[in-house]
């Protein structure tokens, strides 16, 4: 498949997306939204993807929405329409896909960047990165899942007062904070997520997919009901390939080669 503006790649059970549109730090228009969809599609289908890794070209992670190209879009749906119809069915996607995805993020992750980047699993970022809402800039409210993601994950004052102070928040401080799981000086950063992602797209894969499940469900769960999830959850991941593999590599003393499966 080849795409107009984002690169797609798989090698060693490593998907890597790559937003391309680094004049506007790959700022979504249309096209690349349709993209990212069916890229974030393809990684789902594929069995041999086994770890998804999302990142931008040049000095960007993502800005949300091409500023440029709202006036003509907006001229033909509403907004709900349209959130309806682009980052929204990306965001959940993400969400229910039962592989790990990282975020590598390179640069400013801004808007609908953000939501991209908080829809990930884990987040490594470079020391210069930056997160901002951006959304109170332009006079809008929050969209694209950063009004769910980030008061479960710094807080909802931390939460609120960058929604509503539009302030940048730094790596660093990004990292202090737990929204970031690790930061890498610029130039390494690619290398750095290569080496975690290859670890984890060797992990048995369905177990990390009903690991991410599970933990999505019990944030709406009573304990009892997240027991008896975590249970039933057992119940599919012990007649795993890769349960039987673990439990034999263990008793003999070896790694586990596990499969995916
Ligand atoms: C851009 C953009 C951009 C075009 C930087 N578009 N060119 C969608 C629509 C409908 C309903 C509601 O929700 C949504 C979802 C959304 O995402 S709304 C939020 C849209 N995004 C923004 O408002 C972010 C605007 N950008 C920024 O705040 C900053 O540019 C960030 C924090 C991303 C980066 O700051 P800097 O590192 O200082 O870079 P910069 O501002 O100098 O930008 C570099 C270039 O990228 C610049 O172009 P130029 O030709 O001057 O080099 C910017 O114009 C362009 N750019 N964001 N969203």
């Amino acid at each position: 498949m080849t795409y107009g503006t984002i690169l797609y790649d798989l090698s060693d059970g490593v998907a890597t997306l790559t937003l391309n549109r680094p004049e506007v730090l790959n700022a979504f228009n249309d096209e690349m939204v349709r993209e990212v969809a069916e890229a974030v599609k393809a990684a789902e289908r594929d069995a041999a993807v086994r770890c998804l890794v999302i990142t931008g070209a040049g000095k960007g992670f993502c800005a949300g929405q091409d500023l440029g190209a709202l006036r003509a879009r907006f001229e033909r749906v509403s907004f709900r329409e349209h959130l309806q119809q682009t980052y929204n069915p990306i965001i959940a996607r993400l969400r229910a896909l039962e592989k790990p995805v990282i975020g590598q993020i390179n640069g400013a992750a801004a808007g609908a960047g953000l939501g991209l980047a908080l829809a990930c699993d884990l987040r490594y970022a470079a020391e210069g990165a930056k997160f901002r809402m951006a959304f109170s800039g332009i006079g809008l409210a929050p969209d694209s899942g950063t009004s769910f993601f980030l008061p479960r994950l710094i807080g909802y004052a931390r939460a609120y007062e960058l929604a509503a102070t539009n302030a940048p928040l730094t790596a660093a401080t990004a990292h202090a904070w737990g929204l970031v799981n690790g930061l890498f000086p610029a130039e390494q950063l690619a290398a750095g997520v290569r080496a975690i992602a290859v670890k984890l797209a060797a992990a048995p894969t369905k177990a990390l997919g009903l690991t991410k499940r599970a933990m999505n469900r019990a944030f709406q769960m009573t304990l009892d009901e997240a027991l008896d999830y975590e249970a039933q959850l057992q119940d599919i991941a012990g007649r795993t390939a890769d349960h039987h593999e673990g439990v034999a590599a263990f008793l003999e003393k070896r790694p586990p080669v596990f499969k995916g499966e």
